[in-house]
């Protein structure tokens, strides 16, 4: 068969970017067609997406792109915008690591009680699921006048084509479906109050989700039709569908912004001790469930960065693989990392208060960080393959992090199994497959595997030394 073309749009927290995969028989290539920053502004009502800018990014991309077969959309989970009844977006969506839901969770749970929530949708405590999002709006004269909520990438396809629709795998972060029937979750909505008419019709991966409209191939020069195509809308599910794993006993960490750490499972786990370790079970592709729990990621370096006006990387991380091992550690799990602002002071007092060795200069703070990250990968890995009772041989590491050598390093030594890092862009690659999929490029999802295993060349790291110094410092960490 022909070599045929797919664009990707791929939404993270701190870059958005279109990437062209060209996909025939037995090869798989992927080119960056434009990348731009995604920068959240902070205006008086509090944090908000700049989504016109993503859009305008989006449109640049898919000119810069040129001709392609098809269009797939993903990003960020749990974020939406409104909708009023003409289909006009009512204000700038808000961001997830906004104030609005501080204390919204409990009034959630004096209603319906975190145990029954957890049996009925899966989901992982965190502050900022769609559901106590939607608790934190009740009453604002925004969700009054709202007639559809859509999804970010949701909404983004919305622009591009003018029909509308819930893709199901970032459904599931909302806290509303039932990840055992992947249907919604009615009886914790109504009795939440929570209007499941505001959502449009769930579709899967893989569906139609119309065509681009003509004022849209008229800004890009592309020629008509171009279809959209459902993909993996969640960014995590389109980069677990990009793990190159050529057997079963794997897990994967998805290191960007945030490190999703966990396994891919055929059922969920909805255990009370999974609930008291929050491991979220969301749905993936072709009814997989992603069995993981979110750690901060590279979010607490990337402020830290933006504290210090933006140091080299490289070096920086140089100077930080010469730093002492383990010094000091954080709870890289902890959601007081969540707000932006004040980082390095932040994670300085955190070693402070738990009593130990509090980093200074910019190379200590990152390698703090970096062990920090290690060993909650370490720790994520071994409760998932305890909790859901599921071997695991390989670590795979994909995203913007595994450019990251001494965190796949780190990573490898702490978890005591080899790492295998890459591909780098898995978001965009499991969001360019699942499209090839649907239009016949390539076969079922072991398929898409085998291809990524051809054609990406991961770089493995091999486990250094005992992991007795990071057991120790899981230890020093329980203990505070
Ligand atoms: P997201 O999709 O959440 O925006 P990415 O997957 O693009 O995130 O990953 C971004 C992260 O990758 C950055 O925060 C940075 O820590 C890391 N990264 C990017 N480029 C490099 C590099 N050259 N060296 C080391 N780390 C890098
Ligand atoms: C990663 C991600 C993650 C969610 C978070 C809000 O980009 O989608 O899976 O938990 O953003």
């Amino acid at each position: 068969t022909a070599v045929r073309s797919y664009a990707a749009v791929d939404l993270g927290a701190s870059s958005g970017r279109v990437m062209v995969g060209r996909v025939g028989t037995d090869s798989l290539e992927l080119t960056e067609a434009h990348r731009f920053r995604n920068r959240p502004v902070r205006v008086p009502e509090g944090l908000r997406w700049d989504v016109l800018s993503l859009y305008a990014g989006v449109l640049d991309g898919l000119r810069a792109a040129g001709p392609v077969d098809s269009v797939g959309i993903d990003s960020w989970a749990v974020d939406y915008g409104l909708l009023d009844a003409d289909g006009a977006l009512l204000g700038n969506p808000v961001h997830y690591r906004d104030t609005r839901t501080e204390g919204v969770a409990e009034k959630v749970w004096a209603t319906v009680p975190a145990a029954e929530l957890y049996a009925a949708t899966g989901l992982q405590y965190a502050p900022f699921n769609t559901l106590y999002q939607l608790t934190a709006a009740r009453g604002t004269r925004e969700l009054r006048q709202a007639a559809r909520l859509l999804l970010i990438p949701d909404l983004l396809a919305y622009w591009l084509t003018g029909e509308q629709g819930t893709e199901l795998t970032n459904a599931s972060t909302t806290q509303l479906i039932d990840p055992r029937t992947g249907d919604w979750a009615y009886d914790v909505a109504e009795r939440l109050g929570v209007d499941l008419g505001l959502f449009a019709p769930l579709r899967r991966p893989g569906d139609p989700a119309g065509l681009l409209r003509a004022g849209v191939l008229e800004e890009t020069g592309l020629t008509g039709p171009v279809p959209v195509t459902t993909v993996g809308s969640h960014d995590t599910a389109s980069a677990v569908a990009a793990v190159p794993a050529t057997g079963e006993r794997f897990a994967y960490i998805c290191t960007g912004t945030w490190s999703l750490a966990g396994l891919e499972l055929a059922a969920p786990v909805l255990t009370e001790e999974s609930r008291a370790a929050n491991f979220t079970n969301e749905l993936g592709l072709d009814g997989t469930v992603r069995y993981l729990r979110n750690i901060m990621g590279l979010w607490l370096l990337q402020e830290c960065l933006r504290a210090w006006g933006e140091p080299d990387l490289g070096e920086l991380l140089r100077e930080a693989a010469g730093v002492p091992a383990l010094r000091s550690v954080v709870d890289a799990g902890d959601a007081a990392f969540l707000a932006p602002g004040r980082m390095p002071e932040r994670i300085a007092e955190a070693c402070r208060v738990s009593g130990q060795p509090v980093p200074v200069t910019p190379a200590e703070i990152t390698r703090c960080i970096l062990d920090s990250l290690a060993l909650a990968h370490r720790r994520a890995v071994e409760e998932a393959r305890r909790l859901a009772d599921h071997p695991v041989d390989v670590v795979h590491v994909v995203g913007g992090g595994t450019r990251n050598t001494l965190l796949c390093q780190l990573t490898a030594d702490a978890c005591g199994l080899p790492v295998v890092a890459g591909p780098t862009e898995a978001a965009a690659l499991g969001n360019v497959l699942v499209q090839a999929r649907a239009h016949g490029s390539v076969g079922d999802r072991a398929d898409m595997r085998r291809l990524l295993a051809r054609t990406q060349s991961p770089t493995r790291y091999e486990p250094r030394g005992d992991s007795g110094p990071w057991r120790e410092a899981a230890a020093r960490l329980a203990a505070r």
